[in-house]
């Protein structure tokens, strides 16, 4: 039983919901301050995203050392990365690495679904009961749910009528799924669905790939990466981490500042091709300055994109499906793909329209669409996430009053600086509403994140606070801030969990679900509410 401030009586100073990148380094942070933390988390081992994604192909868009993270010189030492763009189970390995190598699992609680958290404003803290009977009281509670953690299944007629075996990417079993020899479909085409696509398609007896809408799809240009380049690396570890700090979403990849008519139609292409041969984002968010916010400049953009797809794709009437028309080039997220295109060029590979022929029902034995019936052993849903959100409405968040997160955010999404909720007091959201962190290389802005907060947290022990809680104008400063941010973007306009849709799930309105105005901004604006006493935050008033 520890008593953190005013002798309280909790059972934990702290208590954190999740094990991923940031929960486990929220853990890290907080154990370091002599709190009592405990984590608690749904999965049977560390790692969020990259415990529950282990769909076949599933792998880092971003460089996988500028993923890992930058906080301990020991574990940067020890690690080697084996590819520029590292598979999901390298990935998971690394992360129980940490979890061995900073002791972490002795404060998590594992296969702990939280279904309840409750707070009690006579004690001043928060009560979590978990699906499991599990309940403990803590003085802060965090979340670190992460932004795409909540599976979304398709709102299609008949889905639970399917008699052979189903799997949704985000909820991927542990044991291998076989592929060989059976007939297999895949609904949904963005980052998840890509990645699968052009595994499965190696083995699967047939491959039926249901599209709604196509995205604009770019190359990996992975590799390996020898030991002796794994050195280099190594050695400019710092510098690699300080161009992410300077970077809109702390990728390796800055924009080029020049316009896209800036320079002669030879040098763009040139430009365009050298950004489509290079390795990871450089071609969505390295490219010239107005690509995303000008629509000339984003036409020239996807004009050269289109052209790449048609010459990859043999069959031009297959090619045309495959070439988005309703958003441009980079206006949603561009997944990455090693062989995507190629994968139509194959006999085992069908691609089905769902603008021409709709999905009508999912039957007993596979998916009946106006044009006719595809009989199928296995249904794989890549259907994405209820993102950012989702994870937050799947647990009952009672605050103050024993108002309703869910219902406060569904009427009006707002939160400060993406971390706090006003009539929430003592929750933080880590990496929540309104972050920078959906467009972020995630660990990043998380690193970012945790370390504020855990300097909020100091500020409040050495304080002797008791109590933190937002305002609702500064929440409403912030999400009218975030409004603005994102409205310079083409992506604003454009449908996508990005802007906070998902038809799925009843999300029909665009929502700001996140802080497009880049990690250098959102520092800046966390730093100077921290200078000025945390200003946008009051203290022990109930
Ligand atoms: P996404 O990017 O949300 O993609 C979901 C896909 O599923 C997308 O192609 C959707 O088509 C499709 N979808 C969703 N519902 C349906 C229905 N009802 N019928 C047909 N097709 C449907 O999720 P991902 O998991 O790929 O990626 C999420 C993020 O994870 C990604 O951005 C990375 O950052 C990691 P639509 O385009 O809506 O027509």
């Amino acid at each position: 039983m520890s008593r953190p401030v005013a002798g309280r009586d909790v059972d934990h100073d702290v208590l954190i919901i999740g094990a991923g990148m940031s929960g486990m380094y929220q853990l890290h942070r907080l154990r370091a301050l002599g709190l009592d933390v405990q984590v608690v988390e749904a999965g049977t081992g560390v790692g969020g995203t990259w415990y529950w994604n282990r769909y076949p192909g599933a792998r880092f868009d971003s460089e996988s050392y500028s993923y890992g993270y930058s906080w301990s010189p020991e574990l940067l030492d020890d690690w080697d990365w084996s590819e520029h763009f590292a598979a999901q189970p390298e990935t998971l390995s690394y992360l129980n690495h940490v979890a061995d190598r900073f002791d972490l699992r002795s404060d998590i609680r594992f296969e702990t679904r939280v279904q309840r958290c409750t707070f009690d404003e006579n004690a001043n803290c928060w009560i979590v009961e978990a699906e499991d009977g599990y309940r403990a009281s803590c003085w802060l509670l965090i979340t670190a749910l992460g932004p795409l953690s909540a599976p979304a299944m398709p709102a299609i007629e008949g889905i639970d009528d399917f008699e052979g075996e189903w799997h949704h990417t985000g909820l991927w079993p542990h044991e291998p799924v076989p592929m060989e020899g059976r007939r297999v479909g895949i609904i949904g085409t963005g980052a998840s669905g890509v990645q699968t696509i052009q595994e499965v398609a190696k083995t699967a007896g047939s491959l039926t790939v249901f599209q709604r809408n196509p995205n604009w799809c770019a190359p990996l240009n992975n590799s390996p990466i020898a030991p002796d380049e794994m050195e280099a690396i190594r050695a400019r570890y710092d510098e690699i981490f300080a161009t992410c700090r300077t970077t809109h979403g702390q990728f390796l990849h800055g924009r080029d500042p020049r316009s896209a008519f800036d320079v002669s139609d030879e040098e763009r292409l040139r430009t365009f091709e050298e950004l489509y041969a290079s390795p990871g984002f450089g071609i969505w968010i390295g490219s010239f300055r107005d690509v995303l916010v000008d629509a000339e400049a984003n036409a020239l953009m996807s004009e050269f994109v289109a052209s790449k797809i048609r010459d990859r794709v043999d069959d031009p009437a297959v090619a045309d499906r495959l070439v988005p028309t309703n958003h441009g080039f980079g206006t949603r997220r561009v997944p990455m793909e090693t062989g995507y295109y190629e994968v139509y060029n194959q006999d085992n590979v069908e691609l089905i329209d769902l603008r021409d022929s709709p999905i009508e029902r999912i039957t007993p034995t596979g998916v009946q669409t106006t044009a006719g019936h595809h009989e199928l052993d296995l249904l794989i849903y890549a259907t994405g996430f209820d993102a950012v959100t989702g994870s937050f409405d799947r647990i009952e968040i009672r605050g103050s009053g024993g108002r309703l997160l869910k219902d406060k955010w569904d009427q009006d999404l707002q939160t400060f600086l993406g971390v706090a909720a006003s009539g929430f007091p003592n929750l933080l959201t880590l990496v929540g509403p309104q972050n920078s962190s959906t467009f972020c290389n995630i660990p990043r802005c998380i690193e970012d994140n945790v370390d504020w907060m855990t300097e909020l947290i100091e500020h409040m022990l050495a304080e002797g606070h008791e109590r933190v809680e937002t305002t609702a104008e500064a929440e409403t400063w912030w999400a009218d801030l975030a409004a603005e941010a994102g409205s310079m973007l083409l992506m604003d306009k454009v449908v996508s969990w990005l802007t906070g849709f998902n038809h799925n799930v009843g999300r029909n309105k665009r929502r700001h679900v996140s802080w497009a105005g880049g990690s250098p901004a959102y520092r800046e604006h966390c730093a100077t509410v921290a200078d000025n006493g945390y200003d946008g935050f009051l203290f022990d008033q109930a």
